[in-house]
């Protein structure tokens, strides 16, 4: 069979300003699992206009596409292109908000939603569809019956993460050059754990992993590791320290391969309260920025979105961080009730902990999540486009275009006026950031 894989292009530029544009990780994992047929990767983050011509040059008998909420619109946009091209294409469309809200694909350009982990799913999909055999026998999928949506019978979690193949990284060997974080560029992503026990309530991992932590083992790790060319690397776990006894192993497995490469990775600031012998060693072997989640000042607030970690908690992780030389990339919640003081206290925080690369995420409650069960009926605006957390979805206190005056100076002020001498991206990034970002809040 051959097989075309598309990352769909981005809506939004700013976006690919702030946070940067990753490897498609997910795609290069899901490629890996099908030797036995031809695949092709389109990263349309890059070649946009590429869609037709790799169509016809290529002739693919299925196309996947991944998706998250903010780019369910362009995977639609994509997969109507492809299915107009030809109907006799299998569309497939996976990734977080098809396993959240499949019912969004039932779309007569859709042909078939994979919910959840998509390395077996696909693998047996492809083969069922090259052997015409009846697709409905294949676990974790939805297929279209009578205009409705039948889901086949449920795909338990993958036990065993070694069953599953190194990423096709070869797949985006053209664009590898422009991944990039903030100045860490090329920047290559890889895992070393899967899932999350948390129950954070705005966050969908953790409902897409059902809360169950698994791991790589250290071994597979260092040779995906090893095919890696990029210094600069990414890990893409929700919480890579988060079993401190597989965290030390795979410490010393990095330690002992003898490759050196800079790390950057999530991590909980609890996790890092709790064992900073570890970040220590990390730091040894090259680990230079965490990202971790803040999300609030107040232990009301944290309690309110279920974090689970504490003001306190919060406050000491920076410190041991800034102790060890690790930089801060902290993530912030910007919510709906906030008023001038709510921000200003962010900035002071931000000042007072020097943190170099802030982020400051405006409340989005992504469909399937605890958030958006709560607060669904309280949304202002259901264009998807929107849930990428740059854009208030809900009533805002303050008149909105003080809100958002008052947001865009939270990045002003942490990265332009004053005390960020060490943040990762140019002022003339930021200045272009705000440009976009006030260009977009003045039609809303
Ligand atoms: C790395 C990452 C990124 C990278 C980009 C990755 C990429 N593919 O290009 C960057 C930093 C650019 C990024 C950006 C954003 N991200 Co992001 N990101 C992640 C992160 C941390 C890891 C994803 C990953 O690579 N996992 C490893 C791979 C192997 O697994 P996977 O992605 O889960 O994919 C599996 C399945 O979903 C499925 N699958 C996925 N795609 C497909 C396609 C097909 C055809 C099939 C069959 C199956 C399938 O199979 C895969 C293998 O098991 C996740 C958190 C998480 N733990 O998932 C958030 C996450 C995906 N991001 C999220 C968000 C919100 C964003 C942003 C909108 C906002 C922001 N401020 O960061 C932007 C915009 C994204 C965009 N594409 O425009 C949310 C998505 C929520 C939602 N409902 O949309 C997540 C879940 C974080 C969270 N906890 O809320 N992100
Ligand atoms: S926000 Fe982080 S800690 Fe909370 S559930 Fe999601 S991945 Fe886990």
């Amino acid at each position: 069979m051959k097989i075309l894989l598309i990352q769909p292009p981005r809506w939004n530029k700013s976006l690919s300003l702030l946070i940067g544009d990753q490897e498609p990780l997910n795609l290069e994992t899901i490629a890996g699992m099908l030797s036995q047929h031809e695949v092709k990767l389109l990263d349309m983050r890059f070649d946009e206009d590429k869609l037709l011509s790799t169509l016809e040059t290529y002739n693919p008998d299925i196309v996947g596409i991944t998706t998250v909420t903010c780019e369910y619109n362009n995977s639609c946009e994509v997969l109507q292109k492809v299915k107009s091209y030809s109907c006799s294409i299998l569309t497939v469309v996976g990734g977080v908000h098809a396993t959240l809200v499949p019912e969004d694909f039932n779309r007569d350009f859709v042909d078939v939603v994979v919910l959840g982990e998509g390395e077996i799913t696909f693998k047996e999909l492809a083969e069922a569809y090259e052997l015409k055999c009846d697709l409905s026998a294949v676990k974790g999928i939805a297929l279209k019956k009578n205009g409705r949506l039948f889901f086949t019978e449920k795909r338990e979690l993958i036990e065993d993460l070694n069953s599953i193949s190194l990423p096709n990284r070869a797949l985006t060997r053209e664009h590898r050059q422009f991944y990039s974080r903030g100045r860490f560029h090329p920047i290559a992503s890889i895992y070393s754990t899967k899932g999350c026990p948390y129950r954070c309530s705005f966050c969908c991992t953790w409902i897409t992993s059902g809360k169950k932590f698994r791991t790589r083992g250290v071994d597979i790790f260092i040779k995906d590791l090893a095919n890696i060319e990029e210094y600069y690397i990414i890990i893409t776990d929700d919480n890579t320290i988060h079993d401190n006894r597989y965290s030390e192993e795979l410490f010393k497995a990095v330690d002992t391969s003898g490759i050196k490469k800079e790390y950057q990775f999530f991590g909980r600031t609890d996790t890092i309260v709790k064992n900073p012998a570890l970040l220590e060693k990390w730091r040894r072997v090259g680990l230079k920025r965490l990202l971790i989640g803040v999300e609030h000042l107040s232990d009301k607030r944290l309690r309110s979105v279920n974090k689970g970690t504490t003001q306190a908690i919060n406050k000491k992780a920076l410190e041991i961080l800034r102790d060890l030389d690790i930089d801060i990339i902290a993530y912030f919640i910007v919510e709906p009730d906030f008023e001038k003081k709510d921000f200003d206290a962010i900035t002071r925080y931000c000042n007072e902990m020097q943190l170099s690369d802030p982020v400051f995420t405006c409340l989005t409650a992504f469909p399937g999540t605890l958030l958006y069960h709560k607060m669904k009926d309280q949304l202002i605006d259901e264009n998807y486009e929107l849930f990428d957390t740059l854009h208030c979805l809900f009533k805002t206190k303050l008149p909105k275009k003080l809100f958002y005056e008052y947001y865009l100076n939270l990045y002003q002020r942490a990265y332009l006026n004053n005390y960020n001498k060490d943040s990762s991206y140019a002022d003339k990034e930021i200045e272009q950031l705000l440009g976009l970002l006030k260009k977009d809040y003045d039609v809303l």
